[in-house]
């Protein structure tokens, strides 16, 4: 099932509210997203490409000594990794401009490091151009990430010229491509080839994204519009709010329990709405290393990543890291089909369409989803969806079946956001029913999708 059939069967197969909510409560002002935020949450699938020097060197971090005469991409073919995003649902793709090893996958005016100095294309390559252009006849967006630590540039560490350089590469990638819509800031910060440790000018930063490209999402660990969810797993909090208290993670690599605590499952009362984003790689490793050929996840691990991302109100970026030709390795491209194709048997009929469903307000916290499927079918799988361009507020729930005339528990937990997704032993029912038992405001309609089990 993709987005949009989730979306417009639940709503379908809401009725009217049975008693008009109270306008009061309604329009209390609770954080919410902006238009940009929305649309990057309801994309759900975005394919990170982590791509350059360590591709060839077979290393993770590299140092920033690497000869550019090493990247050599023979094939590279960026439509076939746009092609390959966009069969399996993907909606974007974000690639590493330039890693920690300071090298740019652009020709860039700042440094030497770069493809310009590389035979690639006889040094006349660029491969964000490719990208972007792949982008645009895929119908994907682009996103970009420019590492902040970078081991290569000498004026590293001496803060005011770093940071100016820093801004002249963001502006070179946010004046020459067209519209980006995700910039994203790595939070690892090491020493620099000097010894020397750099102090970002955040402020100066984001203020230049929000310049160049309004409509773009600032991806880091503070956001400032989608954090990073805290682990590299692919697992968002099973309580995952969109709402944080901003003071506790002030910027990109600030560590200890409470910004992990803050990443991993967001503040009900958080007064920004910062959604977090799950990022995690197909492979072991972020870049291609051939060795890795046979530790590529499966597609149901891949489903299992969706369910632990998507399923619980986050996003999902999963890195597909293309290899030293330049493509994205055939193993990588037969797991995401299977990914896409268990996910379409698994949530494209969902057997609540056109149920009879009546939302019960059950004072200020409570509300209840009464559904009548007509007829006894066989779920497991739920999804669940709150009206989030109001905010975020339901905070308990349980789901329930009617059998043999009594309600039994069929799943339960605490936060739903954007969407839930909840699998649970089949059973057969022809009644269920949604019980928001508590809530940190007035809870709205809630979206119901009913699946068979996998
Ligand atoms: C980390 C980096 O150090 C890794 O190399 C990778 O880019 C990952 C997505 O973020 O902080």
């Amino acid at each position: 099932m993709n987005r949009r059939h989730f979306i417009a069967t639940g709503m379908a197969s809401i009725v009217a509210p049975r008693f008009a909510l109270r306008p009061s409560k309604m329009l209390a002002a609770r954080p919410h997203p902006t238009p940009a935020q929305l649309e990057w949450q309801r994309d759900e699938l975005a394919m990170f490409l982590h791509f350059g020097v360590n591709t060839f060197t077979d290393r993770e971090w590299g140092d920033g000594t690497e000869d550019p005469a090493i990247f050599n991409p023979r094939s590279l073919d960026a439509r076939q990794w746009a092609r390959t995003a966009r069969v399996a649902g993907f909606r974007a793709l974000i690639l590493t401009a330039k890693h920690h090893d300071g090298f740019c996958l652009w020709p860039t005016a700042t440094t030497q490091h770069s493809v310009a100095k590389s035979p690639w294309r006889g040094g006349q390559g660029d491969v964000v151009r490719e990208l972007v252009d792949a982008c645009k006849a895929e119908s994907l967006k682009v996103g970009l990430y420019l590492s902040p630590w970078d081991r290569n540039a000498t004026v590293y560490g001496d803060s005011p010229r770093y940071n100016d350089f820093y801004i002249e590469q963001l502006t070179e990638l946010l004046t020459r491509y067209g519209n980006i819509a995700e910039v994203w800031f790595d939070g690892a910060n090491g020493e620099g080839p000097n010894g020397r440790r750099q102090t970002y000018d955040w402020a100066r930063i984001w203020g230049t994204v929000r310049r160049l490209q309004p409509n773009a999402v600032m991806f880091s660990d503070a956001g400032p519009d989608v954090r990073w969810i805290g682990n590299e797993r692919g697992v968002a909090g099973d309580t995952n709010w969109s709402t944080v208290d901003p003071a506790v993670v002030p910027f990109p690599g600030a560590s200890g329990d409470a910004v992990m605590q803050m990443l991993q499952h967001g503040d009900p009362s958080g007064s920004v709405w910062r959604p977090g984003e799950t990022d995690v790689s197909i492979r072991p490793g972020w870049f291609y290393h051939p060795a890795e050929d046979a530790r590529v996840k499966s597609g149901d691990d891949l489903v299992g990543l969706y369910f632990t991302s998507v399923g619980r109100n986050s996003k999902l970026l999963l890195n597909v890291p293309p290899t030293r030709d330049g493509l994205i390795h055939n193993v990588d491209v037969d797991r995401l089909t299977t990914m896409r194709a268990r996910l379409d048997a698994m949530l494209a009929v969902d057997v609540a369409t056109g149920a009879k469903v009546v939302w019960t307000p059950r004072g200020d916290r409570q509300a209840m989803l009464d559904v009548d499927l007509g007829s006894a079918k066989t779920i497991g799988i739920a999804g669940f969806g709150e009206d989030v361009t109001q905010g975020q507020v339901v905070s308990r729930y349980v789901l329930e079946g009617e059998r043999d005339g009594s309600w039994v528990p069929l799943s339960e937990g605490t936060t739903i956001g954007f969407r839930k997704l909840d699998r649970f032993a089949p059973v057969s029912v022809r009644r269920v029913r949604l019980r928001i038992t508590d809530a940190v405001d007035t809870p709205r309609a809630v979206r119901l999708a009913l699946h068979a089990p996998s």
